[in-house]
């Protein structure tokens, strides 16, 4: 493992407990107008490494979140031309379908209302929240889509777990 990376680890794993947990992620990643990034975000970002849901993650898995970090972090800055550090509609569309969703107006307007921040736009942990649910809930859409068109039928408790395993 990189070494660099081992080194890094060990900053942010602050009460030495050789795992990350949400609040320490927390303290290292800057969104977009200064602040940290949101602990929802952070949460979603440690519970995709964490198959044990122990609310926390080991040194691979940070590694391998790590990665992920920096490709959000890439595709986000590929469509904020302006440097703001907000995506507004439009460019929250296009980098939606680099990532090979195809999704109307309507629904790019209310992912920018649940997970931005009004007229300022969507900052970067905002943009890896949706990503991180988008993709669960995708994934639990596709196994039920057995022909690919696009509709399910679902059960009520097919539904509700589907729905409570995002959470
Ligand atoms: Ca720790």
């Amino acid at each position: 493992m990189d070494p660099q990376l081992i080194s890094f680890f060990n900053a942010v794993d602050v009460d030495r407990s050789g795992r990350i947990n949400p609040t320490e992620l927390q303290q290292v990643l800057q969104s977009s107008n200064g602040r940290k990034f949101s602990e929802n975000a952070c949460r979603l970002m440690i519970g995709l490494f964490d198959p044990g849901n122990s609310g926390s993650i080991d040194m691979q898995g940070f590694s391998a979140l790590y990665a992920y970090v920096n490709q959000w972090l890439g595709t986000f800055k590929n469509f904020d031309r302006n440097s703001s550090g907000f995506i507004d509609e439009g460019e929250l569309s296009q980098a939606m379908g680099s990532m090979g969703y195809r999704f109307s107006p309507g629904f790019v307007a209310f992912l920018m209302h649940k997970f931005g921040e009004g007229q300022f736009g969507l900052p970067v942990d905002g943009f890896i929240s949706a990503c991180i649910l988008i993709h669960k809930f995708t994934d639990g859409f596709r196994k039920k889509d057995t022909s690919s068109s696009g509709m399910i039928q679902i059960s009520y408790e097919d539904f509700l777990q589907m729905v409570l395993t995002g959470c």
